[in-house]
């Protein structure tokens, strides 16, 4: 905010996002790459599986809540920008300034003040301030992450909402004019927080797993193996995750919680309880229409689009695997720059660093990279790392000779950024 304002900069000292430049510094660390990705918005292009998902979400929330004049309760919200402030994706959600999420290692930040958020409750205070009760979020996010078939840099989230007044809370329950949402004096245990009454919260904890049951229910049908799992969030207490079952394994698809009073304190709404949600839309589509890999989301290919393409968005959606065409991997072994605990006491280098690279310059044709091997020299004390790279294209086979190019621009690009010494 004090720095020098730059009306005309281009590339070098700011970043342009969506026809705005934000002024570079040291916490600046978006790519090319994960900027080409704003804008794309999967998640409003028509008859895509992710608006399909948010559409049918929508729909399930529109007719099964409405109020009493037979309006939608929720109100969907899609086209919030996903440049955020740090003070929206953190501080308004009570996580501490030290709090590992905020990483520069883990996020994307456009400079120190602003960045791609990393989830969609970066809004809930704003959207509870502007007065909203009951709403629904959906939005694109950004995360420095490993690399594999269900965790991708950008993906999609939808938030839900929904406060409650004494009245809405307790206006079914016999005898409920005599219950109040607030105590004083009161514990926080694993249960509630210290200032919420253990009905208030059991009322509401019980409201937010009914709604999300319902929701995967209307989505799924009634066969899907679902499971509650205890979790932590700052912004939630307490908190939960839940996690469908999906080939042989559990998933995880959301989190969710009783919102941190302290945060709707803050937002106007502190005569009120609440309960927030938020769930990726591609684990949902995974499991929903058998999609085995994350990356085939940002698919060009017709082949893959024109099987969502249909009238009404309740018709079933029978998915065809495209051919899976085969993998190839190569490894790749470096030496770490100077030895470990080096003098400038900051990590010089870091494993999402590396992912990052890969990504950069590998594209989409890497699925997977994994460390699959650890040295530490008995003399030098050094330390070389060993990859594995799984690469594989989604439309066609690879070459062994086409995999070669990559993997050694890959290797030329770890030793310039990365100051790794290749073992190759
Ligand atoms: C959050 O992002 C919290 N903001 C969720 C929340 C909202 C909690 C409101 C309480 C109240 P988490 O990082 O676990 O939590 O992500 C939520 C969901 O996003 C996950 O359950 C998963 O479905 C999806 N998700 C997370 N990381 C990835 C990824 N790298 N790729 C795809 N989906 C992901
Ligand atoms: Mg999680």
């Amino acid at each position: 905010t004090d720095g020098p304002t730059c009306q005309s900069v281009v590339g070098q000292d700011s970043v342009e996002v969506l026809g705005h430049s934000f002024p570079r510094d040291h916490f600046t660390n978006v790519t090319p790459k994960v900027l080409s990705k704003v804008g794309r918005n999967l998640h409003n292009q028509a008859h895509h599986p992710l608006w399909l998902i948010k559409e049918r979400i929508k729909a399930h929330f529109y007719s099964a809540y409405t109020g009493r004049w037979g309006t939608p309760l929720f109100s969907v919200h899609d086209n919030l920008s996903p440049v955020v402030t740090v003070e929206q994706n953190f501080d308004s959600l009570l996580i501490p300034p030290d709090h590992p999420s905020r990483k520069p290692g883990d996020n994307y930040y456009l400079n120190r003040t602003t960045m791609l958020r990393a989830h969609t409750s970066a809004h809930q205070s704003e959207m509870v301030r502007s007065g909203l009760d009951a709403f629904l979020l959906a939005g694109d996010v950004y995360r420095r992450d490993e690399i594999n078939a269900s965790h991708y840099p950008v993906f999609h989230q939808m938030e839900g909402v929904r406060l409650f007044s004494s009245h809405e809370l307790f206006s079914k329950v016999k005898n409920g004019e005599e219950l109040s949402l607030f105590e004083s004096g009161g514990r926080r245990t694993p249960h509630k927080q210290e200032m919420h009454t253990l009905e208030a919260v059991k009322l509401v904890e019980f409201d937010l797993k009914r709604t999300l049951t319902r929701l995967v229910t209307h989505l799924f049908g009634e066969d899907l193996e679902v499971r509650w799992v205890d979790c932590y969030f700052p912004f939630t207490h307490p908190s939960f995750e839940m996690e469908v079952r999906f080939q042989d394994d559990w998933m995880e698809v959301l989190g969710c919680g009783v919102m941190e009073q302290e945060l709707l304190n803050s937002s106007g709404a502190g005569n009120k309880l609440g309960w927030a949600f938020g769930l990726g839309l591609e684990r949902l589509a995974m499991v929903l229409y058998s999609i085995p890999d994350i990356r085939l989301f940002w698919s060009q290919d017709e082949r893959f689009l024109k099987q969502f393409r249909v009238q009404d968005i309740h018709q079933p959606i029978c998915f065809q695997l495209l051919s899976k065409y085969p993998p190839l991997h190569n490894d790749i072994s470096f030496w770490l720059p100077g030895s470990r605990g080096s003098e400038e006491g900051r990590e010089s280098f870091t494993q999402n660093d590396f992912y990052e690279l890969v990504r950069s310059v590998g594209g989409d044709l890497v699925e997977k990279v994994s460390l699959v091997d650890e040295f530490t020299h008995p003399k030098t004390g050094r330390r070389s790392l060993c990859y594995r790279i799984v690469y594989r294209h989604m439309e066609h086979t690879l070459t062994q000779q086409e995999v070669r190019l990559i993997h050694q621009q890959i290797e030329r690009a770890a030793e310039v950024e990365l100051g790794v010494q290749g073992r190759y």
